[in-house]
C-alpha cells in the first residue's frame, strides 16, 4: 500500500464536507438530538494549541454521536467584542471591527484545516448587529421585568488618560499606559439582579450530575451563602449598631464590636476625632476588597463608644473601627469572639481584650482561653448561661429564637454574590439600549428601533470612550416625549454576549433572538467543553441569564449545560538564553540558541504563553503532519482533564501511528477462516471505545485502538481479520476523520464514513472469558468443563448432565439432587 497523503486527503474531504453540508444540524428527522458545544473563541488573531485540544475533544464526541444515530448540533462562533480590539486600535491605528473581522477570517480558515465537524451555517460573531441587536432586545425584556437597575458604583479612573480602566488595566494601583495612580470614581451604572437568583443558582447545582464537583463547589463558594443572625447592640450613649454573625451560638464569648472604616459610625466618629479620621484614611489606603483585607495585619481604633450586650445590658463591649471588616458584606459590623475566630483572636491579643471560651471540645471547659490558635471545631457550649450543654447547632437556633422573641434580631441569610455590574465605558461592545431624557429619565429604546448600531467613524487617537465624544451618535429624540435626549454611551460587559450565544446557536430567526420551541428542542447543551478559567463567572452568568429568561417566560430551560467538562492545558518546556531572555522553541536546537550558538537553560514545563515564548503554532504543524496526526496527539497522551505536554516526539509518534493505521485498515483478506479471539477483541474494543468517548476519556479510547491495531497487525489472514480492520476504521473515524474517509472510499463504500453507523456489538462476544467448572458425582470429581462465565444454573446443570463421563458415573440414571456453585462447581447426587 501507499503512504497516506494527509495534505491531499485533508483538503479533499474538507471540501466534500463543506459542499455537501455534511455537518449541518439535522432539524427535520426524529432522531434523538445531541448538542455538543465547546466554548467559543475570542478572535485574538490565531488559533492556539489550547483551541486545538478543546475543539478536537468536542469534535470526537460530535462525530461519535452522529455515528450512534443522533441529530447533532455542533456549532462555532466568535466571542468578538472586548478590549484587545480597542488596544489594537490604539496601538496600530486599525479599526476594532476590521481587526476583529480579519482575525475571524484567519482563525476560521485555521479551524477548517483541522476538519472539525461543525455546522458553519450557524456561525455567529457577537460584534455583528444581527447578534447584538437581539441581545439589546433581551436586555430590554429583563429591564421591563425589573431585573435591570441603575446605581452608583465606583470605577477605576486614570486621571492622566482621563479614562475608566478595566481591572486588568490597573497594575499595582497604576494605569497601565499612563502610569498614573488610579483613583476610584463613582459613576451611575447598570446592574443585573443576579442576587435574586442566588438560592436558585445554588439549588440548581444539585441536579448537575455531569459537572465536575470542583466547579460546582467554586460556584457555590462564589455565591457564598451564609445563614446566621442579624442583631442590634444598643450604644450606651445613644444609637445602635447592627451586626451579622454566622455564629450566634458564641454570643456569650463576645469581647468587642467592630465596624468597617466606611461604616456610618466610623464616619461619624472620624468627624469629631482627627485621630479616628487618620485611621480611617489609613484603612482605605490599605485597600478594602476582601482579598486585600485578608492579607493585611489586623488593626483597630477604639471609638470610645460602648455597646450593650443584648442578653445582659450591664455588660458593655468596646466598639472599634477595624480594618478587617468589609462594608459590603452583612451589615458592615461584627461582634468579635476571639476564642473561636482567628481574626478576632489576633485582634484581641494585639489590643489586650478578653478571650473567653464558650465552645469546648471536652478537653478544657474553663472560661480562660490561652494560646494563639482559635478553636473553630465542633463541641459543646460552655460558660454561656442558658446555652450550656447544647451543641453548636442547637445553640444557634436557641439564640435566633431568643432574638426574634425579644425583638432585637432576626435570622437572616447573606450572600457574597453581588449584583452583576454590566456597564463598560468602552466602544467595542453592545450598546446599552437606553436613552437618557432630561425630563423622563432613563427610557428604554423601543424594540422596533433595534439594533442600535455602533458608529463606524470613531477615533482612538485620544483616550476615553469614543461613543461619548462622537459628534452625532448619542444625540437622539427621547422615545417617550420626543425632546432632545442622549443615548447611554456605556456598552455591555462581554460576559453578557457569552451568556446566551448557545441559545442563538440553537435557533437563529431574523426577527427575534430565538424561536422558543426550536431552542427548547436542542437545549440544554448535552456536553459543554472548555477551560476551567471559566468555571466561575462565565458559567454563573450563563446559568443566571438562562434562569432569568425562564423567569420572564421566554424559554423553559433551567440549566443551560447538562454536562460540563473542563480540559487541561497544553504545556511546553521553557527556554532561556545565556543572558536571560525567554526563547521560543523555534530558536533552540540541540540545547543551544541557534542564533548565537550559546547554551540555553531549559526551564519548567508550563502552559504555552506568549510571555514565556513557549508557544507552538498549530498551523505549521498541520502543514507538516496533517490534521489527523495533530488530532490524534491531542487525544492520546494525557487524560483530557490533565495538562498535555506538547513534544516533537509525541507528534511524530502520532504521525507514525496514522500511517500504520492506513496500512491496517486497507487490509482485506481473501481468506475466510475464523479468528474468534480477534472477533471478540473487536467487539470488546467497540464497546470500550464507546464507553470511553461517552465518558470523555479520550486517551483511554486511543489506548484501546492501539491494542486492536496491534492485534490486527499480528493476526493471520481470516474473515475475522478483515472485519476487525473494518471495525478499527469506524472506531477511529471520529479521531482521524480524513484518513477514515479516504480509506472508506478506497474500500469502495458508498457515501461518507461520517454518515456511517457505529459498529454493532454482539453482546455474546462481550462475555468475559470462560471459567472452568468442576463436575462431581457424589462428591467425586468426574469431569471439568469450560463454560461461559456467569452461566445460569440450569445451563450449567444441563452441560454437566451432557458430559459422557458423568453419564457413565451416574450409570444412566437421573441424579436425585443437584448442587450448583456458580462458575465453580456442579455436584450431582445419585
Ligand atoms: C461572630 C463570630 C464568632 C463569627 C465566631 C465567626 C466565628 P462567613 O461564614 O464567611 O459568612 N463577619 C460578618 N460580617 C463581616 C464583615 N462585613 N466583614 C468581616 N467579617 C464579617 O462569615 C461570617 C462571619 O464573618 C460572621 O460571624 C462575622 O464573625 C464575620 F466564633 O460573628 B462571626
Ligand atoms: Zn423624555
Amino acid at each position: 500500500t501507499t503512504r497516506f497523503n494527509a495534505l491531499k486527503a485533508d483538503a479533499h474531504w474538507q471540501t466534500v464536507w463543506d459542499e455537501r453540508q455534511t455537518f449541518a444540524a439535522d432539524t427535520t428527522s426524529d432522531r434523538p438530538r445531541a448538542y455538543v458545544l465547546e466554548m467559543f473563541p475570542y478572535p485574538s488573531g490565531r488559533i492556539h494549541m489550547g483551541h486545538v485540544r478543546n475543539y478536537t475533544m468536542g469534535d470526537v464526541l460530535a462525530r461519535y454521536r452522529r455515528m450512534t444515530g443522533h441529530a447533532v448540533l455542533h456549532p462555532m462562533g466568535w466571542d468578538a467584542f472586548g478590549m484587545p480590539a480597542e488596544n489594537a486600535a490604539m496601538e496600530k491605528g486599525v479599526h476594532p471591527g476590521n481587526w476583529t473581522r480579519a482575525n475571524i477570517q484567519t482563525m476560521k480558515a485555521q479551524l477548517k484545516r483541522l476538519g472539525f465537524a461543525l455546522d458553519w451555517s450557524r456561525e455567529l460573531a457577537t460584534c455583528e448587529p444581527d447578534y447584538y441587536g437581539h441581545e439589546q432586545a433581551l436586555f430590554l425584556d429583563l429591564f421591563a421585568a425589573g431585573l435591570v437597575y441603575r446605581k452608583e458604583s465606583s470605577v477605576n479612573w486614570d486621571p492622566v488618560d482621563m479614562t475608566v480602566l478595566a481591572n486588568e488595566q490597573v497594575i499595582d494601583g497604576r494605569g497601565w499606559r499612563s502610569g498614573a495612580v488610579v483613583e476610584k470614581r463613582k459613576l451611575s451604572q447598570w446592574f443585573l439582579k443576579i442576587t435574586d437568583f442566588a438560592d436558585e443558582l445554588i439549588e440548581g447545582l444539585g441536579g448537575l450530575d455531569h459537572w465536575p464537583d470542583k466547579v460546582k463547589l467554586m460556584q457555590e463558594n462564589w455565591i457564598g451563602r451564609s445563614r446566621g443572625l442579624r442583631f442590634r447592640f444598643e450604644i450606651a450613649t445613644g444609637g445602635e449598631v447592627e451586626v451579622f454573625t454566622t455564629r450566634p451560638d458564641t454570643i456569650f464569648g463576645a469581647s468587642f464590636v467592630a465596624v468597617a472604616a466606611d461604616h456610618p459610625i466610623a464616619r461619624a466618629v472620624a468627624e469629631r476625632s482627627p485621630e479616628a479620621a487618620a485611621f480611617v484614611e489609613r484603612c482605605k489606603q490599605g485597600g478594602t476588597t476582601a482579598a486585600e483585607l485578608e492579607t493585611q495585619e489586623k488593626q483597630g481604633f477604639d471609638t470610645g463608644l460602648r455597646a450593650r450586650h443584648p442578653l445582659d445590658p450591664s455588660w458593655e463591649l468596646p466598639v472599634y473601627i477595624a480594618n478587617f471588616v468589609l462594608m459590603e458584606y452583612g451589615t458592615g459590623a461584627v461582634f468579635g469572639v476571639p476564642a473561636h475566630d482567628q481574626r478576632d483572636l489576633d485582634f484581641a491579643r494585639k489590643y489586650d481584650l478578653p478571650v473567653k471560651r464558650v465552645v469546648s471540645d471536652g478537653a478544657e471547659d474553663g472560661p480562660v482561653f490561652v494560646g494563639d490558635t482559635a478553636f473553630t471545631g465542633a463541641g459543646t457550649i460552655v460558660n454561656s448561661h442558658f446555652l450550656d450543654g447544647m451543641d453548636i447547632e442547637e445553640a444557634k437556633r436557641a439564640v435566633v429564637d431568643r432574638a426574634e422573641a425579644g425583638g432585637w434580631g432576626t435570622g437572616s441569610t447573606v450572600y457574597r454574590l453581588r449584583d452583576w455590574g454590566v456597564s463598560r465605558q468602552r466602544y467595542w461592545g453592545t450598546p446599552i439600549p437606553i436613552v437618557h431624557c432630561p425630563s423622563c429619565g432613563p427610557v428604554a429604546v423601543p424594540k422596533d428601533q433595534l439594533p442600535i448600531v455602533l458608529p463606524e467613524d470613531v477615533s482612538f487617537a485620544v483616550p476615553g470612550n469614543p461613543l461619548d465624544r462622537h459628534p452625532t451618535w448619542k444625540h437622539v429624540a427621547c422615545p417617550a416625549c420626543d425632546e432632545p435626549a442622549v443615548r447611554e454611551t456605556d456598552t455591555l460587559d462581554t460576559f453578557v454576549d457569552s451568556s446566551w450565544y448557545f441559545i442563538r446557536f440553537a435557533s437563529q430567526p431574523d426577527d427575534k433572538p430565538f424561536d422558543r420551541a426550536e431552542a427548547e428542542r436542542w437545549l440544554p447543551v448535552g456536553q459543554y467543553i472548555g477551560g476551567v478559567e471559566h468555571a466561575i463567572l462565565h458559567l454563573l452568568y450563563a446559568r443566571f441569564w438562562t434562569r432569568a429568561l425562564k423567569h420572564i417566560g421566554k424559554l423553559d430551560v433551567a440549566e443551560p449545560f447538562a454536562g460540563l467538562f473542563t480540559q487541561g492545558m497544553v504545556t511546553h518546556e521553557t527556554y532561556k538564553s545565556a543572558d536571560g531572555r525567554w526563547l521560543s522553541p523555534d530558536d533552540v536546537a540541540n540545547g543551544v540558541e541557534t542564533a548565537t550558538g550559546d547554551a540555553v537553560t531549559v526551564g519548567r514545563i508550563e502552559k504555552m504563553s506568549k510571555s514565556k515564548k513557549n508557544v507552538i503554532d498549530p498551523e505549521p504543524i498541520v502543514d507538516q503532519y496533517g490534521a489527523d496526526a495533530v488530532r490524534w496527539f491531542m487525544l492520546s497522551d494525557s487524560p483530557p482533564e490533565r495538562d498535555l505536554e506538547w513534544s516533537e516526539n509525541g507528534i511524530e509518534g502520532a504521525w507514525r501511528f496514522v500511517q500504520r493505521l492506513w496500512r491496517l485498515v486497507g487490509q482485506a483478506d481473501a481468506a475466510d477462516g475464523d479468528d474468534l479471539a480477534l472477533r471478540k477483541l473487536a467487539h470488546r474494543t467497540t464497546a470500550g471505545v464507546a464507553d470511553a468517548i461517552e465518558g470523555l476519556q479520550f486517551n483511554k479510547a486511543v489506548a484501546l485502538l492501539y491494542t486492536l491495531a496491534a492485534a490486527v497487525e499480528k493476526a493471520t489472514p481470516s474473515r475475522d481479520r478483515t472485519d476487525a480492520a473494518a471495525t478499527l476504521l469506524r472506531l477511529a473515524a471520529p479521531m482521524v476523520p480524513h484518513l477514515a474517509e479516504e480509506a472508506w472510499a478506497a474500500a469502495g463504500n458508498d457515501g461518507l464514513i461520517a454518515d456511517a453507523a457505529w459498529p454493532m456489538i454482539d453482546p455474546a462476544m462481550l462475555v468475559d472469558d470462560e471459567v472452568t467448572v468442576a463436575v462431581q458425582v457424589n462428591g467425586k470429581l468426574r469431569d471439568t468443563l469450560l463454560l461461559p462465565k456467569g452461566i445460569a444454573r440450569e445451563e450449567a446443570e444441563a452441560a454437566a448432565l451432557a458430559s459422557e463421563k458423568v453419564v457413565r458415573a451416574l450409570d444412566g440414571k437421573a441424579p436425585r439432587k443437584v448442587i450448583v456453585v456458580p462458575d465453580r462447581l456442579v455436584n450431582l447426587v445419585a
